[in-house]
């Protein structure tokens, strides 16, 4: 990765210390380039508080007649599998009132994940841009991503020539692909991310996902009462130390979480599995070996179930929003970034946190 330092006067008394992630040269005429990724390295932030989560889902109408109205052709609406995935065309998210908002969020949490085609969400604006996810919770702020110059709530998706970090660090793997929920370790781990991308690859660089409430009903009974009486630990530790071993700043201290195996979703009801391979890291009560033989199954499950998962393909003005507490997402990172006919991917991560996570028979996440 090629990195340059700059020093930046922020205030006549405070210096801001900002590394670039990318080589300015590369992307002069690029019409994004104030999103390109940075690392402000600097600001260091206290741990997440607790908070009242306030789900939009549980006041929306589940005919959802002002999102999707049935007399209104220009809206259409379609699923892009049977069990998992949405996609919308002919409604702008920037222009939705909040009645339309509550719907989505309810949309997004049975469908799992939905997408936008056609938007303006790009052009609108840094400050409309988070005013918009602001509206489904908080804002989370990256303990150690890139980041849009000025902007920590908008976490940077790049991967060039000029930044091929991810790349290396999965380059001892057979795939680059990882099924993960994320941030899952936090203790108010995200309901809704909200993912622009601002260039899209010709072809590649696909976005897919698992439905963690299909991944959940398909198990036989005895295991998902198993399950649903057991915590697992989700950590945010070797993510930071991936980051400090490659020189970069860890902006908040690592944390772990004890969340429900099976997590109730509070606006649907549904059961999901709430474990992922990127953060979960053991079954709290059982010896090593069970929670390891576990764990693998259920891994496994996730990322094989292709009757379960939906693929999609990013066109200019895509935005995907999907609800992390009944999904799993991979990015697909098929495109070489050293060839420029296979173009430039790059975009911006909202993420909003959610509740405290809740399980079957009141069982609830706990940690130190
Ligand atoms: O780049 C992608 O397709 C997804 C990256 C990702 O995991 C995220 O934005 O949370
Ligand atoms: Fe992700």
């Amino acid at each position: 990765m090629s990195t340059t330092t700059t020093t930046v006067a922020e205030t006549e008394t405070a210096l801001l210390k900002l590394t670039l992630a990318y080589d300015e040269q590369i992307h002069e005429q690029y019409k994004y380039a104030a999103y390109l990724p940075v690392y402000d390295e600097k600001t260091h932030f206290p741990a997440l508080q607790p908070f009242e989560f306030n789900d939009r889902g549980l006041v929306a109408n589940k005919e959802k007649p002002n999102l999707l109205p049935k007399d209104n052709p220009e809206v259409k609406s379609s699923k892009l599998t049977p069990v998992i995935g949405t996609e919308i065309r002919g409604l702008q998210l920037s222009q939705l009132n909040d009645l339309q908002k509550d719907e989505l969020a309810l949309l997004i949490a049975e469908r799992g994940v939905v997408i936008f085609r056609d938007q303006d969400f790009k052009d609108v604006g840094v400050e409309k841009q988070k005013e918009f996810g602001r509206y489904f919770g908080p804002l989370h702020i990256h303990p150690v991503g890139a980041h849009v110059k000025d902007n920590l709530e908008l976490h940077n998706i790049y991967l060039g020539p000029d930044n091929e970090y991810r790349n290396k660090r999965r380059a001892k793997r057979l795939t680059s692909t990882g099924y993960h929920s994320d941030v899952s370790y936090e203790h108010q781990p995200p309901g809704i991310t909200i993912l622009t991308l601002l260039s899209v690859p010709p072809t590649g660089g696909d976005t897919a996902w698992a439905s963690q409430t299909a991944a959940y009903a398909r198990l036989s009974p005895p295991i998902q009462a198993l399950l649903e009486g057991l915590r697992a630990e989700h950590s945010g530790f070797p993510q930071a130390e991936g980051a400090q071993r490659d020189g970069h700043f860890v902006r908040r201290d690592p944390i772990k979480s004890e969340h429900p195996i099976v997590r109730v979703h509070p606006a649907t009801g549904q059961k999901a599995l709430f474990i992922n391979p990127g953060f979960t890291k053991r079954i709290v009560g059982l010896t090593d070996e069970e929670s390891e033989a576990l764990l693998k199954l259920l891994f496994t499950h996730i990322s094989l179930g292709q009757d379960f998962q939906v693929r999609v393909r990013w066109e200019e003005g895509t935005v995907a929003l999907w609800d992390n507490r009944v999904t799993a997402h991979t990015a697909i990172s098929d495109y070489n970034v050293h060839n420029p006919q296979e173009g430039l991917r790059h975009g911006f991560r909202i993420t909003t946190l959610g509740d405290r996570p809740t399980g079957v028979n009141g069982l609830t996440s706990i940690w130190e």
